[in-house]
């Protein structure tokens, strides 16, 4: 078989790029999306800052107070998801003509499969320059673009050259493209596992690739395999839709069994409200609420209800979710465990309320 030519692109600065063409005055002067920074006093994070702000050391994830004190003469925003979602929606229908291999992978991210349209890298170099420079000229976003034997590998060179860059890693080039790049860039890899491998003076994934996989399963389980094999640059997961996120949910397992109506439907509006915000920033819209009760002796049940359409609506959950639980709060039964998930995800085109981040 042939080797596969794969794209990655993500859009620079997403959130700040919407507003930024919004408002064509702000030109050059540092744009922050994220909490109220109430001079300085706020709480909350930065969502994203525009390139000019990063210059001033602002990230996204960092204390909108800390934002603030690096940046105070930053323009500061509130997130405004629907217009983003809209703006994401229309440059993904760009990317989507393309390749119909295509695969979303957040709000500003997506891969294609262009093995078939092109004969080479090169000529894929040629076409993810079109494709940047049609997202800049039809929706104003600047983006940068990877291209890789492997989704892994497109991914990973997206990331390398931004804002509006183009990085190719032929097949040939990608261990010597993984080698420097620290374990953290690897997808699954966070601070606790990263943590684990600095232990084992493990810091690029060069270093990782020299370990013997019999050691990273030891460890790791059954990911230290998957590890092993993006050290060597391997993956071969398909360019698919199928198998995206099939859910977003939570669940508690009280401290001690609970029979109070009260106390159990607060328990399930709290977690609504703690997962509704992954939801909102996905982009996503779901079309059917699942509910989850364990009973005291671990008689587990579960119900779901699928509505008509999609939604995003953090009521709506609510609401599905109160009228799902009520014949388990009627029984009088002790319970031990609470679960909500919303699941028939799909990346969506105008949201209604989504107010809530
Ligand atoms: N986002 C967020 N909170 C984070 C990270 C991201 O709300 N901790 C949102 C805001 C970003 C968007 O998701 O604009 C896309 O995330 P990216 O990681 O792609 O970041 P940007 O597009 O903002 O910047 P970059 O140019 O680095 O891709
Ligand atoms: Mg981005
Ligand atoms: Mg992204």
């Amino acid at each position: 078989m042939a080797g596969r030519i794969i794209m990655h692109i993500d859009f620079d600065a997403f959130y700040p790029s919407v507003e930024e063409r919004e408002r064509p005055e702000w030109k050059g002067r540092p744009v922050i999306v994220g909490a109220d920074p109430r001079d300085g006093k706020g709480r909350g994070v930065v969502a994203s800052a525009n390139y000019i702000a990063r210059e001033f050391g602002v990230r996204s994830a960092m204390p909108i107070s800390r934002a603030w004190k690096l940046c105070p003469h930053g323009i500061y925003l509130r997130p405004n998801l629907p217009l983003y979602v809209k703006v994401s929606y229309d440059a993904m229908s760009i990317i989507r003509k393309y390749s119909e291999k295509f695969q979303q992978l957040s709000i500003d991210e997506a891969f294609i499969d262009v093995t078939g349209k092109v004969k080479d890298f090169e000529e894929a170099g040629d076409l993810a320059e079109k494709l940047k420079r049609e997202i800049l000229t039809k929706e104003q976003i600047g983006s940068s673009i990877g291209i890789g034997p492997n989704k892994l590998i497109a991914k990973l060179a997206s990331d390398y050259r931004k804002p509006y860059g183009l990085t190719i890693v032929k097949p040939e080039d990608s261990r010597k493209f993984l080698s420097p790049l620290p374990v953290r860039k690897l997808i699954g890899i966070g601070p606790k596992t990263e943590a684990a491998l600095k232990e084992m003076k493990i810091d690029a994934v060069e270093q990782l690739a020299k370990v013997d996989v019999k050691i990273l399963t030891e460890v790791f389980g059954k990911f230290g395999y998957r590890m092993h094999e993006m050290a060597l640059g391997i993956d071969d997961s398909d360019v698919s839709e199928e198998g995206e996120i099939k859910s977003i949910g939570k669940e508690l397992t009280f401290e001690e069994d609970v029979d109070d109506p009260q106390t159990i439907l607060q328990a399930l509006v709290d977690l609504i409200e703690e997962f509704h915000p992954e939801l909102s920033s996905s982009g996503m819209q779901f079309k059917t609420v699942n509910l989850k009760v364990r009973y005291e002796n671990f008689e587990t049940h579960t119900r779901a209800n699928t509505l008509g359409h999609y939604s995003n609506d953090m009521e709506t959950i609510k609401k599905v979710a109160r009228n799902l639980i009520q014949p388990f709060l009627d029984s009088g039964r002790k319970v031990r465990l609470v679960g909500v998930r919303v699941s028939g995800l799909r990346f969506g085109k105008n949201q209604k309320t989504l107010k809530e981040l």
